[in-house]
């Protein structure tokens, strides 16, 4: 297989290959290569349901390969911490010195003193859980739970159903009511919309749950919308209203589930009247839904992951998730749930990792500022950071700069740009992106299995995240240096047959059920008993009001306002933020912001006791009141102070899944200069 395709007389050749960025929808990508360059990237149709159209991001992604801040060589830090200026070293230079340092580390702290920091979001199945896995096993480092993100709805899936298949896109055009609960597939996944489009077309009703109008909001029958942190009690409402109104689907509960009666009990407190007040939406809006949710079959949930980023962010997924069990909407086309599809081919890394994971000490990512300045026994003394852009994307900012500021800290950041926390490294090390490399991309919004092929060489002296940790492993004497052509090979073989040789050979594997299965009829439960677990306790041990126990808003008179940061069309968490040129702004309501004094624009400062933002203000009715909203991935330079929203986010932990409570920010707005 060639790394790049032979070109016409005009010097182009346009390949094949897909898109592996943290979205849904994995697409299909046509790239078109003049003389070696990326002249233009579009859709194809190998998955289905990119339908030869992508989103402007990925369009852009050649001004990232070829941009100004994409790191080129190997080089280390000169001056102090955070002032980003840099020598070039040679590649070889930069590998003795790392695998020096990993050894001197060990001998004096112990291996645990070592922190592997990846979060992989935007990786296919070689670029993470490969040849890094082996090597930080082998060695013994401390390891990281991956939880800044899906921990909560993971944890929810996974107890309640095992995770099964949810309905495919291509199937919403059944459905009759579609609920989009904390989800905004028109920036986070914009292949869903044309198929959410044509259900309504076919007369399908609409309902979408967030505190923000979204334009999908605006086309919908139904919008409630609420308070941030308060799906569950309205989640419970609903059940309550099957259960005590003869609504519940007893014959399925009794043959499909367990622990309904628990759950029944759980719900009892939260009538709707009391549901509404706690999100501060409508009672009658609240009640509506409920009488068509009962009503209307084909009915479909889409869960999204806008809901999970708070302290009942767990509870909330798995009340969500339970509806379909409890109403009886299984078992017909276009009904049900979809979460995450990212189980649906049924690969796990486990397959291909041959090491088993040591028992040494598990550091939650959601703590890395406190990791680093606390955690004692080992202390850390070298935080190795792949696949991830921490500075911008884990909660308390100030302490995570704070952590990384340490002198006695060696960090190294393989980047395939300058982000925000390259400009922390003692060592840079330089990555290819999925255009020069190769990968295997999984969706998990449709089912789809690509090849992700390098279709130009990679730019300076960029390396590949499979060759990078096995050199590595190979000098520190416990691997064997490999291309990454040779790991795609490796773990190719490791898959069933038919899905490994089929990818090689045609760049995409069939999905099970042609991609689109009915849920109860194609695919069922893959819990351990096989029923749905409604009342899965033992995953509520750590949340303070136990299994769907709702916990109170944390606003204070003093800070008032909640902060939410969801996705943007702009960038791809902090991916591509780097092409970003104006400041990014804080959306207010126009009655919060009048009671201020703020108008259109003006610089203001968000803060509470962690931090301070400052950035031009956007005032706009598409936010409820008492709500603002700062888009996740804004970079450290598009804002007036340095400061994102991270700066205001505590490190405080979900009930479920110990994730990310980025949407428990609560902060006071004021306009800049006035205290
Ligand atoms: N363009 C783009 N696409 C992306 C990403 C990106 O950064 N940019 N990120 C990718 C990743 S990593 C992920 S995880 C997914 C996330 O994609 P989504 O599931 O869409 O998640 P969010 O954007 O976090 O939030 C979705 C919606 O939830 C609302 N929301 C916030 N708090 C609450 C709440 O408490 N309850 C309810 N009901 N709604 C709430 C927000 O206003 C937002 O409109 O998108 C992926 N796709
Ligand atoms: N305030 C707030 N913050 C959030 C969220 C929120 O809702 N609000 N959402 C969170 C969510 S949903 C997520 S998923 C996280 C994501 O947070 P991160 O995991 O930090 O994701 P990115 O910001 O996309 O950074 C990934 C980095 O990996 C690099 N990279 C990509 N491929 C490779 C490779 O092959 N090799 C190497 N060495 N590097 C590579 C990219 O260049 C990029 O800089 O952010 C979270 N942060
Ligand atoms: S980011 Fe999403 S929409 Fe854009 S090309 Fe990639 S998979 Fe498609
Ligand atoms: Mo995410």
């Amino acid at each position: 297989m060639p790394r790049t395709a032979p070109s016409d007389s005009w010097g182009h050749s346009t390949i094949r290959t897909a898109c592996p960025l943290d979205c849904p929808d994995a697409c299909t990508l046509d790239v078109t290569v003049e003389n070696g360059r990326v002249l233009k990237i579009d859709g194809g149709d190998a998955n289905p349901a990119t339908r030869h159209f992508i989103c402007a991001k990925v369009r852009r992604f050649g001004e990232r390969v070829y941009g100004d801040d994409r790191l080129l060589f190997p080089a280390v830090r000169q001056g102090s911490k955070g002032l980003g200026t840099f020598a070039r070293v040679s590649w070889p230079e930069a590998m003795d010195l790392i695998a020096r340092r990993m050894t001197e580390i060990r001998d004096e702290f112990g291996a645990q003193a070592i922190l592997p920091f990846s979060y992989g979001g935007s990786n296919g199945l070689l670029t993470q859980d490969t040849n890094d896995a082996e090597l930080f096993r082998r060695f013994g480092t401390s390891r990281l739970a991956r939880t800044v993100c899906a921990a909560p709805t993971g944890a929810a899936n996974l107890a309640l159903y095992g995770k099964m298949a949810g309905v495919a896109y291509a199937d919403y055009p059944h459905a009759r009511l579609i609920i989009l609960w904390g989800v905004n597939p028109a920036a986070s996944g914009i292949h869903l919309v044309p198929f959410v489009n044509d259900a309504r077309a076919a007369g399908a009703k609409i309902v979408v749950i967030d505190p923000r109008r979204t334009s999908l909001a605006k086309q919908a029958f139904l919008h409630l919308q609420v308070h941030p942190g308060t799906d569950l009690p309205v989640a419970l409402a609903l059940h309550r209203v099957l259960f005590e109104e003869g609504h519940a689907d007893q014959a399925f509960l009794d043959t499909h589930t367990t622990g309904a009666d628990r759950l029944r009990a759980a719900a009892a407190p939260w009538t709707i009247e009391r549901a509404a007040r706690e999100a501060g939406i409508d009672a009658a809006d609240l009640r509506q839904l409920a009488d068509l949710y009962v009503s209307t079959s084909p009915a479909l949930v889409r869960c999204g992951w806008g809901l999970e980023r708070n302290r009942n962010g767990g509870n909330a997924a798995a009340a969500v998730l339970a509806l379909a069990a409890v109403a009886g909407k299984f078992g017909v086309r276009g009904g049900g749930y979809s979460m995450s599809n990212s189980l649906a081919f049924g690969l796990r890394a486990a397959s291909w990792i041959d090491t088993p994971e040591p028992a040494t000490r598990l550091v939650n990512m959601n703590h890395l500022g406190r990791a680093l300045l606390e955690y004692a026994n080992p202390p850390i003394k070298m935080l190795f950071v792949y696949n991830c852009n921490p500075v911008a994307t884990m909660p308390d900012q100030n302490r995570v700069l704070e952590g990384l500021q340490r002198d006695d800290l060696f960090t190294v950041v393989f980047e395939q740009v300058f982000t925000d926390t390259a400009r922390y490294a003692d060592l840079v090390l330089p990555a290819t992106t999925f255009l020069e490399h190769y990968d295997i991309a999984k969706s998990y919004g449709p089912i789809s299995l690509q090849l992700v092929r390098p279709v130009i060489e990679p730019r300076g002296e960029a390396r590949s995240n499979a060759e990078v940790f096995s050199e590595l492993a190979d000098r520190l004497g416990i691997g064997a240096a490999e291309e990454d052509y040779e790991t795609l090979m490796r773990v190719a073989g490791r898959m069933p047959p038919a899905i490994g040789s089929e990818l090689l050979e045609h760049g995409v594997a069939s999905p099970p059920h042609g991609g689109t299965p009915v849920q109860f009829v194609d695919v069922f439960p893959l819990t351990p008993d096989r029923k749905v677990n409604l009342f899965p306790e033992a995953i509520a041990s750590a949340a303070p009001r136990g299994m769907y126990g709702y916990q109170e808003d944390p606003a204070t008179n003093q800070f008032p306002l909640a902060l939410i940061s969801p996705a943007t069309e702009k960038t791809i968490s902090s991916t591509l933020g780097e092409l970003r040129e104006r400041a990014a702004m804080l959306h207010i309501h126009p009655a919060d912001a009048a009671r201020r004094g703020i108008s259109q624009s003006d610089p203001v400062r968000v803060f509470n006791a962690l931090g301070e933002l400052q950035c031009p203000a956007n005032l706009t009715a598409d936010i409820r009141q008492g709500t603002v909203a700062f888009s996740k991935g804004v970079w450290r330079r598009n804002t007036y102070n340095g400061s994102t929203s991270n700066a205001l986010v505590p490190d405080s932990l979900t009930d479920l899944g110990a994730g990310a409570c980025f949407n428990d920010a609560r902060v006071e707005v004021a306009l800049l200069g006035r205290h």
